[in-house]
């Protein structure tokens, strides 16, 4: 169902958008066209199909797809349009790679730097302000030799500034959402400044408006020489993604572009603001569908589509699609648990349901359900079951299997309850499955049980076992 991609992603920016199916509007293919000479160099060409080959502007469209992982369609099709509504930062994206830098010429030939702060937002507190920059410098300073001091007068480094549409350089601001900030690539001058669209509503860490933390340590990326990432994990992936800052983790893949550029923190280095006997935590990478370890967390249908969960993240195919579209989970549920146990579509409902530990969520759609998280026994599980592994929906049947260690329970939507003659043991019902059930799913008609980085192909009914596939194999891992 096309609706629901388009209406998960227009929807973070407006709340309530999601009743027609969204037709391509003149408004879109303007939108496109400046989205596309902003970020990916759509250059102005005098009649697009004047000359033979391919038009400029579905080479673009293509381009962009490929940079997000889209259905590489080079036409301007919903996703593509939700995908270019998103909150963003102002700077291109040209390259396709994980992190990449500006070149090995744009970096600071010094590792101690200078910023200022010209001027405030009335959205947030001068010290939640000054509080926000300097932890957002210090998530590159953690991994880097580099060193950042504030500056009250004079031309710093870094001069950070907020300001709306024309604000005194060439690239105006466009107005609420859109764009968000941009900054510019490490030289004299303007180099290494960041400026913020004073016209959004910026905050502390609250989820309504956007984290200054989180644009800046974005913004700052490029003040140090970084460009922007396609791995949807990064901290400079382009579009914004509400993250919590009191436990941001600067990923691996930022990890690696700036120490391309600077090279590692030493010991060594004479810096106050950092304590060696902190614990550095690691790094998040993002998780890889090539990796023939992996194990998923959790998958399950939505509306006609495939979801896979694993970490913070989870993929996505659509049908017909040949690559998967990674994302993390909070930017479609920005209320959701990550690192699910288990997951599961209510057909009998419309809804999407996440486990974790004794609770679940609800939501239909992205939109989350009143009332929930709800403790496990809702679903009529006894108190002992501590966690579900897995879960399924039966779609013949109506029933939904809940996997909890040896044992699987049937309850039944309709009636509310718990089916008789439950717990069955795993497997008494799935031959050749003797370990535990990691994930499950239906997907045209037959029932998928993973257990590690296996996955067993099973018809329900007869309950003959038909392939032992991997757990990338519908990941399309186009490394095997
Ligand atoms: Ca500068
Ligand atoms: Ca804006
Ligand atoms: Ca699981
Ligand atoms: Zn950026
Ligand atoms: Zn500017």
């Amino acid at each position: 169902m096309r609706s629901f991609s388009a209406c998960v992603l227009l929807s973070l920016a407006v709340a309530v958008y999601c009743a027609p199916q969204p037709e391509i509007t003149l408004q879109d293919e303007n939108l496109a066209e400046s989205y596309l000479k902003k970020f990916f160099n759509l250059t102005e060409e005098k009649g697009p199909t004047s000359r033979r080959g391919i038009n400029p502007v579905t080479k673009k469209l293509s381009e962009m797809q490929r940079f997000f992982g889209l259905q590489i369609t080079g036409t301007l099709d919903a996703d593509t349009v939700a995908m270019m509504k998103k909150p963003r930062c102002g700077v291109p994206d040209g390259n396709l790679a994980r992190f990449s830098t500006f070149g090995r010429d744009l970096k600071w030939e010094r590792n101690s730097l200078t910023y200022r702060i010209e001027n405030y937002t009335p959205d947030m507190s001068r010290s939640e302000v000054d509080g926000s920059i300097e932890k957002a410098l210090q998530v590159w300073a953690k991994v880097t030799p580099l060193r950042f001091t504030r500056i009250y007068s004079g031309t710093a480094d870094i001069m950070i500034s907020f300001g709306r549409q024309a604000h005194g350089d060439y690239y105006p601001f466009d107005g609420r959402d859109g764009t968000l900030a941009h900054a510019f690539a490490p030289s004299s001058g303007i180099g290494g400044d960041a400026h913020f669209d004073e016209d959004e509503t910026f905050t502390f860490r609250s989820n309504s408006g956007y984290v200054l933390f989180m644009v800046a340590a974005h913004e700052f990326g490029h003040s140090l020489g970084l460009s922007h990432s396609d791995d949807p994990g990064a901290l400079m992936y382009p579009t914004y993604t509400y993250r919590n800052p009191e436990t941001f983790v600067l990923p691996k893949d930022d990890v690696n572009g700036i120490q391309s550029l600077y090279g590692q923190y030493q010991s060594s280095c004479p810096n106050p603001d950092k304590d060696p006997s902190v614990v550095v935590p690691l790094p998040p990478s993002t998780p890889d569908a090539c990796d023939s370890t992996m194990v998923l967390d959790a998958v399950t249908t939505l509306r006609g589509e495939m979801f896979f969960f694993k970490d913070s993240f989870f993929w996505r195919s659509l049908p017909n699609s040949r690559t998967p579209q990674q994302s993390l989970i909070t930017s479609f549920w920005p209320t959701a648990p990550v690192n699910i146990d288990a997951a599961f579509e209510s057909r009998h409902s419309d809804k999407i349901y996440f486990f974790k530990g004794r609770r679940v969520w609800a939501f239909s759609g992205y939109t989350p359900k009143r009332g929930y998280p709800k403790k496990l026994t809702t679903f009529g599980l006894p108190r002992s079951v501590r966690k579900i592994d897995a879960a399924l929906n039966d779609v013949q049947s109506g029933k939904i299997l809940l996997f909890s260690g040896d044992y699987y329970y049937s309850y039944d939507e309709a009636r509310r309850a718990m089916d008789q003659g439950y717990p069955k043991r795993v497997d008494q019902t799935f031959f050749g499955l003797n370990s535990k059930v990691t994930a499950a799913f239906q997907y045209r008609s037959f029932t998928y049980i993973y257990s590690g980085p296996y996955m067993f192909e099973y018809d329900l009914r007869s309950g003959r076992l038909y392939r032992v596939l991997r757990n990338a194999y519908f990941l399309r891992c186009t490394n095997f």
